[in-house]
């Protein structure tokens, strides 16, 4: 492994700030909260944080949407105080990895403020504006220049009446997306990301970075997307996803900011297909290491999309994560993770978060997620095996999709108890509920009145108890990230599903060849002079039985880890399994 590659076996770490630890009693998380709760993810054994948005924002959208990208919002502290927390991160031999929001800006920040100014503003062509459809004055329904339906619901273009033309935001009204067309606005965000390169960050979390390059039509036009059912709205993002220029900004970005940096650049990317991917992270292309797919989150969607969720089967998720697996084995590279900021708990979600298989479950689905190959990213709170936040009515919610999403749906005449219904299992609000560090009030998340309600089952589910018990959620993680960190095969091992199939049990081998000319990659069997890691799983709340043909060998191997100590050895190739029982298996 070369030496700029030391992210391919490290662990990445999701700081949440707003939500972290609030230092100073006003209910909203902060840098020193942050700071005084460092040795708990160094004890983790993780390489790498990655901090959402701290810097000067409105907070539309909880800091992505930045008013200045060289500051720090004074309610998480300033930017002395982010100075000394990358210190003490690099003091405990870890990394810390800032969130580059660059597909837009705050319309607070002083680059709107002078774009909007007037249409011959020096900045007008930073943004995107577009005078009304022909034959409309501008500001009424359907006088938009696209029929774009908003991530946050609604039109992706607002009026200015000042300057009678519409400016376009893919997400809220108060976050304008930039254009990337025009040369100045790259080289402001170039400039801005070497400032941080220099202060001393060792990379970046790129937001909805494949959203960056329109499909801008010769004549200056955006075209209409086709039309979503029971709306007025069309869908833009063939437009805008993984646009005609994407990798050729990719690739400006890295060569102007850090072709010569040892750094981490992980890109956010919504709709990226497994080709995308893999050109966008083949390290020939010099653009991103990695990327965060969509696609395994979208298996449990119904035919309404991500407010329609269903429950879970397992066959499309393991075909969902061997297709990424494979289809980036030897180009490119993956990032692995269940959770961030804007996803459900994944216990609530595809595990069981009743008490009874609360932890055997957060377990299991870390040891399927940590063993395939690729980048692990752990959300705060995952390692505790927090659960959702079971929100009791709308006024409870603080997420603008969520909300923007209940006004436009109750708008259209939709029954709200329903609509609720359906936000409940996935808002984003349930992945930022305040971080459980104790017992005590307030779950030791703040002093104050917390901005988001603490989960009440903080009694149970807290940092000091985990941290305490050898069997909890949180030292198996440390356990599946020493794994990591010891076991070549890991990191570099080949990837192969077993038992596609099965609706219960997600067991799959990694593969390192032992001798040379042996041919792993077509999957056609092993043989013994390979180094053989099994991971089977039982991702169900009953028990499961599998037969492992042809695998003797690898079951008999040393169990690495296991949710169930008293697991009986395996014998032979039928294997039970208890709920939410998992194997590490190394042979
Ligand atoms: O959460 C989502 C899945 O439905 C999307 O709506 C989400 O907004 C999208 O994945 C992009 O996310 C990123 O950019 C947004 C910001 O709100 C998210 O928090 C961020 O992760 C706009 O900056």
């Amino acid at each position: 492994m070369r030496h700029s590659d030391w992210w391919r076996s490290a662990v990445v770490y999701q700081i949440y700030p707003r939500s972290f630890a609030d230092s100073d009693g006003d209910g909203i998380g902060d840098l020193r909260g942050i700071l005084s709760h460092l040795d708990h993810i160094a004890e983790l054994g993780v390489d790498v944080i990655w901090l959402s948005p701290i810097y000067r924002s409105p907070h539309d959208d909880n800091g992505y949407d930045i008013a200045d990208y060289q500051d720090v919002d004074p309610s998480f502290g300033t930017l002395a105080d982010l100075d000394e927390l990358i210190a003490a991160v690099h003091d405990r031999g870890m990394k810390l990895v800032m969130d580059l929001v660059v597909n837009h800006t705050s319309d607070e920040h002083a680059w709107f403020e002078e774009s909007r100014s007037g249409p011959d503003s020096p900045k007008r062509d930073w943004y995107w504006w577009r005078p009304p459809r022909p034959g409309h004055t501008g500001g009424e329904e359907g006088a938009e220049p696209t029929n774009w339906h908003s991530f946050f619901s609604g039109s992706t273009w607002e009026w200015d009446e000042a300057s009678a033309e519409y400016y376009l935001h893919l997400f809220s009204r108060k976050q304008p997306d930039l254009n990337w067309e025009n040369v100045e606005v790259r080289q402001a965000v170039h400039a801005m990301m070497r400032w941080w390169l220099d202060r001393g960050v060792d990379g970046f979390r790129m937001d909805v970075i494949n959203l960056i390059s329109k499909a801008v039509q010769p004549d200056g036009d955006l075209p209409d997307g086709v039309a979503k059912p029971g709306t007025r709205f069309g869908d833009g993002s063939p437009f805008y996803t993984c646009g005609p220029r994407n990798h050729e900004f990719l690739r400006e970005m890295h060569d102007e900011v850090y072709a010569d940096a040892a750094v981490l650049t992980v890109g956010e990317m919504p709709g990226v297909t497994i080709d995308e991917a893999r050109r966008f992270t083949d390290p020939e292309r010099r653009e991103v290491n990695m990327v965060f797919t969509f696609e395994h989150m979208g298996v449990d969607h119904g035919p309404g999309g991500k407010w329609d969720s269903r429950p879970l089967h397992l066959p499309d998720l393991k075909l969902n994560l061997a297709a990424w697996q494979e289809g980036l084995a030897d180009q490119g590279w993956n990032s692995l993770y269940w959770n961030n900021h804007d996803q459900p708990r994944i216990v609530s979600r595809w595990g069981d978060d009743s008490p009874e298989h609360r932890v055997a479950s957060a377990k299991t689905l870390g040891t399927v997620l940590h063993m395939l190959r690729g980048t692990p990213y752990v959300y705060q709170g995952e390692e505790l095996g927090m659960t959702n936040a079971n929100l009791a009515s709308i006024d409870e919610y603080r997420d603008i999709e969520s909300l923007n999403h209940y006004r436009e749906q109750v708008a259209l005449g939709a029954d709200p108890q329903a609509v609720l219904a359906g936000i409940a299992p996935v808002s984003r609000d349930n992945a930022r509920t305040p971080m459980q560090w104790d017992a005590g009030p307030n779950a030791g998340f703040t002093t104050g009145e917390p901005w988001l309600p603490v989960t009440p089952n903080h009694v149970e589910v807290n940092a000091e108890i985990v941290r305490r018990d050898p069997d909890s959620v949180f030292h198996h993680y440390r356990r599946l990230h020493e794994l990591r960190h010891t076991l070549p095969i890991v990191t570099d091992g080949r990837f192969r599903l077993l038992l596609p199939e099965h609706e219960q049990v997600f067991a799959y081998l990694r593969v390192l060849p032992g001798a040379e000319g042996v041919d792993v990659a077509t999957g056609s069997g092993t043989t013994d002079a390979d180094q053989v890691l099994l991971v089977v799983a039982n991702m169900s709340s009953e028990l499961a039985t599998v037969r492992l043909e042809g695998l003797v060998n690898a079951l008999a191997g040393d169990v690495l880890l296991t949710t169930h100590d008293d697991g009986a050895p395996a014998v032979g190739e039928r294997l039970t399994l208890a709920p939410w029982e998992s194997r590490i298996v190394l042979s």
